[in-house]
């Protein structure tokens, strides 16, 4: 770990460049936002009236263009898609780019999560493709019968874990900063709270399916918190990372050390702001026997987190005014 002194522009500066993108984040941002897919288009016109297709892909919103534009470069291959509702799709459909690119990152930088069951299934269609065996009717049944059983079609055990994610076996791998970075990038959410309880209190939160609940405990565990995952619904699980004692000992240094990319670090870079506010401890004054926010302090963080609606301090002034009166 690095010292905690450091400076926030060449935080906020990281190049945006794929060559600064560590291969593990891509496998965490795949395990939040990818998908391995077997296609089938009917065609009357085929040998058995269908086609079978391959394809990987990652969904995000628009606002993470970027992102998926430094992806392209890192796999050498794919193209952008704009998607339904506001989302962008990086894809790969092609079998060459498939086999020469994404396979080999894949089972070099193996996924954690369920989707590693997903990817294995697809590995094994492809190399069905690659036999040739797809030509032939028995080949066609088999991809046919596999992509039944893929994704949500998935018949999970309810403790489902990969073994290279099980500790003490001889294939595991460690949970690795960028793996999580990237899949913080995809299903990670930082909040700061606004609200007066709690005041600038800074949160990242995950959820998760049930199914993916090994994966959300070892990211809680790299993080010293696997007290702080709770049901979210009946489906989900929740892992909120909050308070400025966790921020400091383990979740700072952490962002420290592995850079975050995407619209995600553009937030991330605020919190950094904000800390560096915070620890100089000159948001506190004096008022009556007790201590209290300094408005200005309070509204220059408002203005740092919602720099598109800047707050002026006589709205912040007439809102503690009112408060006194009650
Ligand atoms: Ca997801």
């Amino acid at each position: 770990m690095h010292n905690n002194k450091f400076n926030i522009k060449s935080h906020i500066n990281l190049n945006k460049s794929s060559l600064n993108i560590d291969p593990y984040f891509i496998t965490g941002l795949t395990d939040a936002e990818g998908s391995f897919s077997i296609m089938k288009h009917k065609n009357i016109r085929a040998k058995y009236d269908i086609n079978i297709g391959l394809r990987f892909k990652i969904t995000m919103l628009v606002n993470e263009t970027e992102l998926l534009n430094m992806i392209k470069p890192f796999f050498k291959c794919g193209t952008l898609t704009i998607g339904k509702n506001g989302t962008i799709n990086f894809e790969v459909k092609d079998i060459y780019s498939l086999n020469k690119y994404i396979i080999p990152h894949f089972c070099k930088y193996p996924l954690r999560g369920t989707k590693h069951l997903d990817f294995l299934t697809f590995k094994e269609a492809i190399n069905i493709i690659n036999s040739k065996k797809h030509l032939t009717k028995e080949g066609i049944n088999e991809i046919i019968n596999m992509s039944n059983t893929m994704n949500s079609y998935r018949k999970l055990p309810i403790e489902y874990c990969p073994i290279h994610t099980i500790e003490n076996n001889s294939e595991y791998i460690p949970i690795n900063g960028h793996y999580i970075n990237g899949f913080i990038a995809g299903d990670g959410c930082l909040a700061l709270n606004t609200k007066d309880a709690g005041f600038a209190r800074m949160s990242l939160q995950i959820s998760q399916h049930k199914n993916n609940k090994n994966l959300l405990f070892s990211i809680a565990d790299y993080f010293k918190s696997s007290n702080k995952i709770y049901s979210h619904d009946t489906h989900s699980l929740q892992l909120t990372l909050s308070g400025i004692k966790l921020w400091e000992n383990i979740v700072f240094k952490h962002f420290i050390e592995y850079p975050l990319h995407g619209s995600k670090q553009i937030k991330l870079n605020k919190f950094f702001i904000i800390r560096e506010i915070i620890l100089k401890k000159e948001y506190l004054i004096k008022k009556g026997k007790g201590r209290i926010w300094d408005p200005k302090v309070k509204l220059q963080i408002m203005n740092i987190w919602f720099p598109q609606i800047m707050i002026k301090y006589d709205c912040i002034q007439s809102k503690d005014d009112d408060k006194d009166e009650k």
